[in-house]
This record gives C-alpha cells, sequence and structure tokens, in this order.
C-alpha cells in the first residue's frame, strides 16, 4: 500500500473541537430556541445538514491557473495517489466530502485495482468519472482540434466514444456510478459548424456511449454557452442536453455547472425545470462574476446557491416529482489560494445554502404565493438566507467527525509545508486546470 505521508491527527481535531465546545453548546443553544420560535427543531436540520456530501474535483486540488499563467503552490499532489491524500485531509476536516470525482486521462490510474484499494484504506469512495475528449493527449491518434463526439471525421467520433467507454470501463472498476461528458466541440466562426448535424453526430455517438453504460449508472450530460468554442458551442444550453438525455434513454440526465451560463440567468429556474423533467442528474457547484470563473462556491452570489438550494429542497418533498438525488460535485479553479483551503470552505458554503434552504417557511411561503403577496413571499426567503447556520454547520461537522473550524486545524498542522517537504515539485508536473 503506498504511503499518505502526513496527515493531521486525529488529536488537533479533537483538541480544536474540545476548546471550543462551550462556546458551540451556548450558540447553538440559542439558534435552537430561535428557530424553535419559527418551527422547526435545530436537531432536525442539523442531522439533514450531516447527511449531505459533496464530491472532490480530483483536478481540483492541484493549483489551477488560466491561459495566461499558473503559479503552483508548494506540495502540490504530483499523482493520483496524493491527491487523494488531499481529499482526504479535505473531508477528514469537514466530514461531507468522502468522494472523489475523476477526471481521465489527468488522473487515470496504471492500475485501477490499486488506486481502489488506496482509496478504500483512507476511506473515500469515487464519485462520477469525468471524460476528456477536449484536449490531444501525448500518443493519441487523431487531433480534436475541430472537435471529437460530433467530428465529421467519424474516425475522430469513433476514438472520442472509445475514450468515453474506457471512461466506463475504469469507472466500474473503481466502484464509480455515472460517467459526465463535457465536450468543447464547436465553432470560433460563423459557418465553420453545421449546427444541426453537429447535435446529430453528438446524439449518434452518445448513443454508442449509452448502450455500454451499466444499468445503475447514470450518464450526465454537461452543457455549456461558450469556450473553448468562441461562437457557438454543440451542448451550449440546458435544452439541447434535455434533448439529448430524452433521446438517450432514462440513465440519461442533465447536469448543471453553475459557471456555465451567460450573466444574470436564472440557474435556479433551470434546475426547478430539470427537477420537474425528471433529468436533474448533477451538479457542478462552483461561482462566478463574468463566466465560467470557476471561483469557490458561495463567494460571489450566496443568494443565488442559496434559491439553488431551496428548488432541491423543494423538490425532495414533493412526491409527485420522478427525478433521481442529483450528484453533487464541486468544480473550480483555485488559483490563487491553497486548493484545500478553497474547497473545505466551498464544502461548508454549500452545506450553508442546503441548510438555509431547509429553513423557508414552506407553509407560509405557498400562502404567500396563492395570495399573490410578493412582498411577504420573498421576505420569507430572506428570513431564511439571513439567518446565521453556522451553530449548525459546526455540529454537523464535529458529529461526523470534522473540526469546528476547520481551516483553522489545517493551517496550524502545518500541512501545506509537510507536503511542501515530501513532495518536491517535479520537472513537467502540471496538476489543476490551466
Ligand atoms: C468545463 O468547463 C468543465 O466544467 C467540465 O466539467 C470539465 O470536466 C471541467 O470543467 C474541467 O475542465
Ligand atoms: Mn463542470
Amino acid at each position: 500500500m503506498r504511503e499518505t505521508g502526513f496527515v493531521i491527527p486525529q488529536s488537533m481535531i479533537d483538541e480544536q473541537n474540545y476548546v471550543q465546545k462551550a462556546r458551540l453548546e451556548q450558540e447553538y443553544a440559542a439558534l435552537g430556541e430561535q428557530l424553535d420560535r419559527r418551527g422547526f427543531s435545530i436537531d432536525q436540520i442539523t442531522a439533514q445538514v450531516q447527511k449531505f456530501e459533496v464530491a472532490i474535483p480530483s483536478w481540483g486540488v492541484g493549483t489551477g491557473g488560466t491561459r495566461f499563467a499558473r503559479f503552483p503552490l508548494e506540495g502540490e499532489p504530483r499523482n493520483v495517489f496524493e491527491k487523494f491524500v488531499d481529499c482526504l485531509t479535505i473531508h477528514r476536516l469537514t466530514g461531507a466530502a468522502p468522494r472523489v470525482s475523476l477526471h481521465i486521462p489527468w488522473d487515470k490510474p496504471d492500475d485501477p485495482d490499486e488506486l481502489a484499494a488506496f482509496a478504500a484504506h483512507l476511506g473515500l469512495g469515487f464519485d462520477a468519472m469525468n471524460s476528456n475528449t477536449f484536449q490531444d493527449q501525448p500518443h493519441q491518434k487523431l487531433s480534436y482540434k475541430f472537435g471529437s463526439l460530433t467530428h465529421v471525421d467519424r474516425a475522430v467520433r469513433v476514438q472520442a466514444v472509445l475514450h468515453n467507454i474506457e471512461c466506463i470501463e475504469i469507472g466500474k472498476q473503481l466502484g464509480s456510478k455515472a460517467l459526465t461528458m463535457w465536450i468543447g466541440d464547436g465553432g470560433n466562426f460563423p459557418g465553420q459548424v453545421d449546427v444541426r448535424k453537429s447535435l446529430e453526430r453528438y446524439i449518434e455517438s452518445a448513443h454508442q456511449i449509452y448502450r455500454e453504460l451499466p444499468s445503475d449508472w447514470k450518464l450526465l450530460v454537461e452543457y455549456k454557452p461558450y469556450e473553448p468554442a468562441f461562437y457557438s458551442t454543440v451542448i451550449n444550453d440546458w435544452g439541447t442536453a434535455y434533448y439529448v438525455v430524452t433521446q438517450l434513454g432514462p440513465h440519461a440526465h442533465c447536469l448543471v455547472d453553475l459557471g456555465h451560463h451567460g450573466p444574470n440567468v436564472n440557474i435556479e429556474m433551470i434546475v426547478a425545470r430539470l427537477l420537474q423533467f425528471g433529468r436533474l442528474g448533477g451538479f457542478h457547484f462552483n461561482d462566478s462574476k463574468y463566466g465560467d470563473d470557476d471561483l469557490d462556491s458561495g463567494s460571489i452570489r450566496p443568494f443565488q446557491l442559496f434559491l439553488v438550494f431551496c428548488e432541491l429542497v423543494a423538490a425532495e418533498s414533493d412526491a409527485s416529482l420522478n427525478s433521481p438525488r442529483p450528484s453533487y460535485m464541486i468544480d473550480q479553479s483555485h488559483n490563487v489560494t491553497d486548493p484545500v483551503e478553497s474547497l473545505i470552505s466551498s464544502a461548508e458554503e454549500i452545506q450553508r445554502g442546503y441548510a438555509q434552504a431547509l429553513l423557508v417557511d414552506r407553509k407560509a411561503l405557498t400562502e404567500y404565493q396563492e395570495t399573490n403577496d410578493a412582498i411577504m413571499a420573498l421576505k420569507t426567503l430572506k428570513q431564511a438566507f439571513t439567518t446565521d447556520v453556522s451553530p449548525i454547520l459546526q455540529r454537523a461537522r464535529v458529529n461526523r467527525g470534522g473540526t469546528l473550524n476547520p481551516i483553522e486545524v489545517y493551517r496550524r498542522s502545518g500541512y501545506r509545508r509537510q507536503k511542501g517537504a515530501e513532495r518536491p515539485a517535479q520537472a513537467g508536473s502540471r496538476s489543476g486546470i490551466v
């Protein structure tokens, strides 16, 4: 079994929890009283938050970059095993991230059984597999410069289909249950691509992949309006993704990446629509100001995150809906922060949005909606959104073996410095999105 190197000792976690125990108890009790008056049991909300889990992207623990530059950090993971150790750190401190979403071939294991055993040893599992036909890899026969699953040349499409099938095969060995397909195919100039034919080719290719999908798997189709193609993208929006999944079959679902929308698009409505149609399969959480900025979840538009969760929570208790439980994953690029800290903080902000959404007085909201009382409907949402749910998040974390204040413990442990010593930079190593 591979060595993990330094891991944050349990004693540090316990010590912090012990020192801050009395403060948490006071704050938890005060919030509990407030929520009680509003008709909520704080323990019930905590129990729900405790069950909430979000997957860490294997590519997120390395420092990201832009097309201009990347500024590497000391102690970055140099291979998939080291990435799992960083993911373990995030999970140990938050108690909320027990699965990793792998990108192939960035994190293709030479021996999937060895990686599966290592992950099991760490107590981690595998979330969705992500295929990559948006880049050429060394020794790849045919280029994806002009597309992959939708390429005009059938041979390129076959190569891209086979890559996706390989991702399923690796995923089966690891214990994953989903494949996420995101392609960069599209055109940079008007006229470059036949918009209708390229979608037809996508559906034909996706059918071939779908046929190989195990019956207990989901195929997640991720859409994005632009980049790398700057004029037209084949799977550009939720409508197109929805059409595709209905063509494929019941195990195909749409994946919403929060950054993959034009400015000011009402994403919570897209979420509601996909839930209503039973086709919301997964999420990539992140935040953005301008486009696909891949910033930390909840850092720019926490209210939007809350509104998205309001739709998810409303759907959870609607028996008439036939939607699968979405797979929650983070998809971020950490360019100026320590990725482990960004991911810890994002997991917390995502849980915060969920906890706030659980505090919406649904009965009151319905009444205000049915009497056209716009101001009171908004105030009902705002009351939940402005509730400081930190004591709930802290209690949920401690109950799951994590810490009250994960970033504080992380910094105090000297983890990054330790990894700097253990993982001297390798020439040409390039983790993270560039
Ligand atoms: C594309 O922008 C994306 O959101 C897809 O999910 C990719 O798999 C990921 O980012 C990494 O490039
Ligand atoms: Mn994504």
